[in-house]
């Protein structure tokens, strides 16, 4: 694996089951627990981010940080990250021990709770690691929860994705979540702005989303995203752009069931693909996928 790739890799199955898990899958935070070792790879981490987030993040995952109780000097209490989120958008963050199966992801999203992995990465695997630990999922996803169009989007996904599973079409919806809050970017006027919490979280991806000239960016189309594959272990090749951060509500808004039944023939397309009928921002020239065509 590249040591370049800082990005995480979401498995769609659950690692393995937790010793005497909860039906829901959530721990202690455990946050007593956390060694110094553990404190100084999250403040090594957040540091570099937060220095190269200006710029580069959009104005709600900016706004959303600088409300949040968080610092390099510590791995966040996830209740007092609680307290605030609340307070904002009415989401907590539950802790987990690492994937959580999809209904029971879907469950906890449904209802305002983000399960947030309890464990941090080793500072040997700095740039690149299986699952979403805290710094992924804390640092990445929670700034975007303060924000109420985000927190309805990511609770409207929840519940359609327990209605996705039993239509069998999980898959498709997955990729809606992949590309808006994993990978998404927003088009600000003061320029190209990263709101998806895997590119947040990821030094080379924030950098290589927005300056690179390698990967397509594409205007978000429903269908188009729910047609179009991803990767998930190395940077994507293409990146959709939402106009504004209000899409989202239109999107939680959206009665996918039309889509899943144009969705049971026609065609997938591949991360890399470029249709004539795609609204482009940016048509990338390949040269990274090129250069490092499989990395496995
Ligand atoms: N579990 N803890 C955790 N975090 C995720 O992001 C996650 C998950 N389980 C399933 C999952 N994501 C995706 O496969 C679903 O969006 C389909
Ligand atoms: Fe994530």
């Amino acid at each position: 694996m590249n040591a370049d790739n800082d990005k995480v890799r979401h498995g769609l199955a659950a690692g393995p089951a937790a010793a005497s898990q909860r039906a829901d899958w959530t721990v202690d935070q455990g946050w007593a627990a956390y060694t110094a070792e553990q404190h100084a790879v999250w403040k090594t981490l957040y540091e570099r981010q937060t220095r190269l987030l200006p710029g580069l993040a959009c104005d709600a995952f900016v706004d959303g940080m600088n409300k949040l109780p968080m610092s390099a000097e510590r791995i966040p209490n996830f209740e007092e990250l609680s307290e605030t989120l609340h307070a904002a958008t009415g989401w907590q963050i539950v802790a987990v021990p690492g994937l959580v199966p999809d209904d029971v992801f879907f469950d906890h999203l449904a209802n305002r709770r983000f399960p947030s992995g309890n464990f941090i990465r080793g500072a040997h695997e700095l740039d690149y690691l299986e699952e979403p630990d805290v710094f992924h999922d804390v640092f990445g996803h929670v700034p975007m929860l303060m924000n109420p169009l985000m927190a309805d989007f990511i609770q409207a996904y929840g519940k359609g994705g327990l209605r996705a599973q039993s239509l069998g079409k999980l898959t498709e919806l997955a990729r809606v979540y992949w590309y808006t809050v994993e990978f998404g970017l927003v088009q600000q006027t003061d320029g190209l702005r990263i709101y998806g919490a895997g590119i947040a979280s990821s030094l080379s991806e924030s950098r290589f989303s927005i300056q690179s000239d390698s990967p397509n960016r594409i205007a978000f189309d429903l269908e188009r995203v729910m047609r179009t594959n991803y990767r998930i272990d190395d940077f994507q090749e293409v990146y959709f752009v939402l106009d504004d951060l209000q899409d989202l509500l239109a999107l939680a808004n959206t009665e996918f069931a039309p889509y899943y039944v144009r969705l049971d023939g026609g065609p997938t397309y591949m991360p890399g693909d470029m249709l004539t009928t795609d609204k482009v921002s940016h048509r990338g020239t390949g040269n990274y996928h090129r250069a490092a065509p499989d990395k496995h």
